[in-house]
């Protein structure tokens, strides 16, 4: 270990520890901005600066490791007059618009200027020359409000693999941006919105979509019905000061049908169905030798990321669509059906953990009802905004329970909702439909957790089957890469996102590791609360093949649950 001494306590660091997070492990707080644990440490803003005694000038402490016998000092007049002016100047060509924008009161700079105690703008300096990019289905960027810190830079290109955005231009023309100054609709982008849950201001969020689903709920004309993605029953508490991982089922219910949805479902019930289709799907390409392995094909973000970057590989991809589409296609068909309503007038909202989700819905193909499938999707930061602009005090809301049949679901349903968890479903349901036993154990604790790429096989009446699981898009690229090499595996879970959808790029911001351990914590309580937890007990989905569907994989599913892929 080495020894050193930070504002006079004696610390002890591990070789290799910044000064800042030495000072953290002995309760020192420095402030930070661009600073980003283990993705973007990069040491740009200057806002971490300490003294350290013996060294020239101020140091960075997040980019300074520690050294033997070192002097440092956080709190030094010098220190805080440098951080200050650093701040000052960051600041002086930020807009002053925080009555309107949309992170005001969770901007990281506007919460350091209040804690650095800057009370008057000194300096007016020359504005961005940027104008705000609308191009994206799913996010928007506003330049403007940039401050350099490459907090998302660092996320699309080293977590993601993407590298949609970089630093273009020099100087104080320097802008992030898609190569060339594209727009962002016209690049690589896979819409995952994770650079928009890391940035610190509003320089990335999501497409706001909160006008249209308030008109459909003023309009008396329209049916408005919602579905709630799995993942977002354990963090939506987050907007109004709950614990993570905190499982707020019923008040998300009881707090949408507050806001005026006729109808409140759950995206869970189509996350069953998926597994009713894709197992029949995984059983088909076993036993006719199709291709193997199949990977999963919920998350749009993975789903454009393959399509941009291996599309030599989209024969492996399930040909089911997410639950959030299945659910649109389904409520346009066999929910008007059977609610005798014109499916013309039928709205569908998704609340989603998700950003692609809004370039999901708006996809081409995405109208097997004949409609569009889903019309808006919104991600839970919006759902939050929504609750607070009625004025609905979420927490205090007593629980309601979904409304039939399509809100009905399992256990398996919910762990959709975290990484592993598409998977585990699965073979809940491959494993008693091949061979016919009830399952000792049905949970598979080998494809949970946060471990980038997670791999086992279970065996099915005497077959052997090799899974895998990868979430976050690098952990993808690695696994894409085994199966190029050849590797020999049957099944494979892809998502998009660190942690799967809890840690969704439409998640309340924070979301760091320890967030999403705690949500998925809270994914796996809510599935142990379920007294049904395998997709193929759903009886509403039972239902739907024995009314509606017919069988797993048959024409009807086909039209309407299934889908083809864009090279
Ligand atoms: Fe997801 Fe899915 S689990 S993709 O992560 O398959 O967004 O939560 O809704 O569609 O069910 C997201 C979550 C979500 C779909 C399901």
């Amino acid at each position: 270990l080495i020894n050193l001494t930070i504002d006079g306590v004696q610390v002890q660091a591990v070789p290799g520890t910044s000064v800042l997070e030495a000072a953290g492990q002995a309760g020192i707080k420095i402030p930070t901005l661009c600073y980003l644990k283990e993705i973007n440490e990069i040491g740009s803003c200057r806002i971490c600066l300490v003294e350290v005694e013996g060294a020239r000038t101020l140091q960075a402490s997040c980019v300074t490791p520690v050294t033997e016998g070192m002097v440092v000092r956080t709190n030094t007049p010098e220190v805080r007059q440098a951080r200050k002016l650093n701040l000052e100047l960051i600041m002086s060509n930020h807009p002053q618009e925080c009555l309107i924008c949309p992170r005001s009161t969770n901007c990281e700079l506007q919460q350091l200027a209040a804690e650095l105690g800057i009370s008057e703008l000194r300096f007016t300096g020359a504005m961005s020359p940027y104008e705000p990019d609308f191009s994206s289905p799913s996010l928007v960027r506003d330049p403007r409000k940039c401050i350099l810190c490459r907090r998302c830079v660092s996320v699309c290109e080293n977590v993601q693999q993407v590298s949609a955005i970089a630093p273009q231009e020099r100087g104080f023309d320097t802008v992030v941006a898609p190569a060339f100054l594209e727009p962002l609709g016209n690049a690589a982008c896979v819409n995952c919105g994770q650079c928009a849950l890391v940035c610190p201001t509003a320089a990335i969020h999501e497409k706001d979509q909160t006008g249209e689903v308030w008109a459909a709920l003023a309009d008396p004309e329209k049916h408005v019905v919602v579905q709630t993605a799995p993942a977002v029953r354990v963090s939506i508490g987050e907007m109004f000061g709950a614990e993570p991982g905190r499982v707020a089922t019923g008040q998300l219910v009881a707090a949408l049908r507050k806001l005026g949805f006729d109808r409140v479902f759950d995206t869970d019930f189509t996350a069953d169905l998926t597994i009713m289709e894709e197992g029949s799907e995984l059983i088909k390409r076993l036993q006719e030798g199709g291709t193997l392995p199949l990977i999963t094909s919920c998350s749009p973000g993975w789903i454009k990321f393959i399509e941009h970057f291996y599309p030599d590989l989209l024969p492996h991809l399930s040909t089911c669509k997410s639950p959030q589409q299945m659910f649109g296609a389904l409520a346009k068909t066999y929910y008007a059906q059977k609610a005798g309503i014109d499916p013309s007038n039928i709205f569908v909202v998704s609340i989603m953990p998700c950003t692609a989700k809004k370039f999901e819905a708006g996809r081409e193909e995405m109208n097997g009802s004949g409609h569009r499938d889903v019309d808006v999707a919104l991600t839970t930061r919006e759902l939050g905004k929504m609750l607070k602009e009625a004025g609905i005090d979420f927490n205090s809301l007593a629980e309601e329970e979904y409304d039939s049949p399509l809100g009905i679901s399992t256990g398996a349903g919910v762990i959709f909702g975290s990484t592993g968890g598409v998977m585990e479903a699965a073979l809940r349901t491959a494993y008693e439909l091949v061979t016919g036993e009830t399952l000792p154990d049905l949970e598979f604790h080998a494809v949970r957790g946060l471990e980038g790429v997670k791999e086992t096989s279970v065996n099915l009446n005497g077959t052997t089957l090799n899974v895998a699981v990868a979430h976050g898009l690098a952990n993808a690229r690695e696994i894409l890469e085994r199966v190029s090499g050849g590797q020999e595996y049957h099944f494979i879970e892809i998502m998009c996102c660190p942690g799967g959808c809890i840690g969704g790029g439409g998640q309340p911001i924070p979301t760091d590791r320890e967030i999403r351990a705690r949500r998925a914590a809270g994914i796996y309580d809510a599935d142990r609360a379920m007294p049904l937890r395998k997709s193929h007990e759903n009886p509403a989905v039972q239902a739907l093949y024995k009314e509606f569907l017919g069988e797993p994989l048959g024409h009807k599913s086909h039209e309407l649950l299934h889908t083809h892929y864009l090279a």
